[in-house]
């Protein structure tokens, strides 16, 4: 490392030391803490992206966002140049970069892994890093963190992209790389012509359908809410209205009685919600607008949603693209000078209600499971022609492979020019605009949600009929607070406990007393919690097993508090 470079580290590395025995790591998004101990840990995420850039000789994000947890948490991931999630064999760099104790200890490192990567810290390349934030009010100087981070590493410049969605960011990176038109409007853009496509495409006779023409969205008081505004205008939407609540702007706290995560875990109504909305369909968006479920508010007061989750949603996306597949290759059609054979991934988390992978087994598809968190679900969906991937929490996307794409484009050509106008040309057209609706980087809550709203256009379907797809069994989720969480090592996609010996077989025991009981526990990566999952045949019995299990992590590792 050259004397600039090093004295340029040790300065203003030696501006954020990191907090006296705070140690945090790498974990499901990226780093999460209270955002009072996160200047030094930021900081070091600069410098850890310019590397990744420097490495991959690529536009790569940085994102300040602490999602769907409380507001006065925060958090930093980072975006590899596909869009997607940091490369995992990177994560341990992260960690042992954020917690480096002193200026002097981060510079061996640096040295380490430059030195282990071949990365040249020699100012003769030029990289840019785009950083972002969400709303948090703790945002704004973490981002400042961020970019003095990045700026210490010679050959690194941050470009602030203000205040944006998560996937807006992933999004904008991977356009970049990609050599597209990348800023916020083209995103937007993109959105609203595929979706406009999507919807001019709607089978003819489908005027009297079941859909009923509001949306209404729970904005989390967060980002989402604000960017959907801008999109609705956008859109200039016939036969839909959107309306917009807790947008943030009415006084509400972020992801405080609001939000895809607050709905989703517990199942009610959000703040601004009641039953004078019973009948229309309503959706909500976590913190950072990565994540989207739809719900049903009761007919009478009471608080209990029917909650349309995010296998609900795999479940939709799978019927539709399976239905233009089928279309495309139909016998009678135009006869396509070359078949292919498209395979079709869905892929799930052991939190996917068990009913949910039965009814996509039973469409034919192949179901595979991985463990919490999008860059595993991601991964494994690339490995496919159409991977379709969703958390019940409502994180996911559809990513289409580019050789698909390609077959599919000429495919699209081919039949223009034989058979314009035909179901086969109009569902190549279907497919090739859910491609460029739904984010190829990563899960985002306003394109799904607008291919949610494509999706029962298109089907005819009312949000109870789309619900009634299959009946989900009962469900439970709790979280314990643990003395440390990190004591709770699982396996089988987290479908098994490991360590503490004896938990396992203690959890099988109470499991087996319920009949259809299915109940499993993790460390969460984002809160200082370990989750209780579980299933049975009523929602009694879900309840009970799950509070059984929840005293028996607190027996086994600390006190109980939620
Ligand atoms: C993040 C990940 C999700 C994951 C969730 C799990 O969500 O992006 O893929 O499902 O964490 O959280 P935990 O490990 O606490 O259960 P988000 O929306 O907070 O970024």
């Amino acid at each position: 490392m050259k004397e600039e470079q090093r004295s340029l580290l040790l300065s203003t590395t030696s501006r954020f030391p990191p907090p006296p025995g705070v140690k945090l790591s790498y974990g499901t998004a990226g780093f999460r803490a209270d955002a009072g101990v996160l200047k030094s840990t930021v900081y070091r995420v600069g410098i850890l992206a310019a590397l990744r850039a420097l490495k991959s000789e690529s536009v790569i994000g940085l994102m300040i966002t602490a999602s769907h947890n409380k507001v006065s948490d925060n958090g930093v991931k980072v975006s590899d140049p596909n869009g997607g999630m940091l490369s995992q064999d990177w994560e341990p760099f992260a960690d042992a970069l954020a917690n480096a104790p002193t200026p002097e200890d981060l510079l061996r490192l640096v040295d380490e892994l430059t030195a282990n990567k071949g990365i040249a810290l020699d100012g003769t390349t030029s990289l840019e890093i785009l950083v972002a934030r969400d709303t948090r009010p703790s945002g704004e100087s973490l981002l400042e963190a961020a970019k003095l981070g990045i700026e210490s590493v010679i050959g690194a410049v941050a470009s602030d992209m203000g205040i944006l969605t998560t996937p807006q960011l992933h999004w904008m990176v991977r356009a970049r790389n990609n050599g597209e038109k990348a800023s916020e409007n083209d995103y937007l853009e993109q959105l609203s012509s595929s979706f406009k496509c999507l919807m001019d495409l709607i089978p003819s006779g489908n005027e009297n359908n079941q859909v009923g023409d509001k949306l209404i969205v729970d904005g989390a008081n967060g980002v989402g809410g604000e960017k959907l505004i801008v999109l609705k205008e956008m859109l200039k939407l016939k036969g839909l209205t959107i309306e917009v609540r807790n947008t943030g702007k009415e006084g509400g706290v972020l992801n405080e009685g609001v939000g895809a995560d607050y709905v989703q875990k517990e199942k009610v109504v959000p703040n601004g919600f009641g039953s004078q909305d019973f009948g229309i369909r309503c959706a909500s968006l976590d913190g950072d607008a990565d994540r989207l479920v739809y719900f049903i508010v009761p007919s009478k007061s009471g608080n209990n949603i029917e909650l349309v989750d995010g296998d609900k949603i795999s479940s939709l996306f799978a019927v539709f693209i399976k239905e233009q597949l089928s279309i495309l290759k139909k016998e009678g059609g135009a006869k396509l000078s070359e078949d292919y054979p498209c395979r079709i991934g869905v892929i799930q988390t052991a939190y996917a209600n068990g009913a949910s992978t039965d009814f996509l087994k039973q469409l034919g598809l192949e179901v595979v499971f991985t463990p919490t968190g999008v860059k595993y679900l991601h991964e494994k969906a690339a490995q496919y022609d159409i991977g379709i991937y969703f958390e019940a929490n409502g994180h996911g996307t559809i990513l289409f492979s580019e050789f698909f794409l390609l077959w599919l484009k000429t495919t699209n050509n081919e039949l223009c020019s034989v058979a314009k106008g035909s179901e086969q040309q109009k569902a190549a057209s279907r497919l090739l605009a859910v491609s460029r609706l739904i984010n190829q980087a990563v899960g985002d809550a306003l394109s799904g949600m607008l291919l949610v709203e494509a999706t029962l256009q298109h089907m005819g379907w009312s949000i109870n009929q789309w619900n009634e797809l299959y009946r989900d069994l009962p469900s439970r989720q709790l979280k314990v607070k643990v003395a440390n969480r990190t004591a709770v090592v699982t396996t089988n996609a987290e479908t098994k406990v490991v360590k503490p010996p004896g938990i396992q077989e203690a959890i099988n025991v109470e499991t087996a007393k319920y009949p259809k009981g299915r109940c499993f526990i993790r460390p969460s990566g984002t809160e200082d919690v370990i989750r209780v999952y579980a299933e049975a045949s009523t929602q009694d019995e879900a309840d009970r097993l799950a509070n059984s299990v929840a005293n028996l992590v607190d027996r086994y590792l600390g006190v109980r508090s939620s």
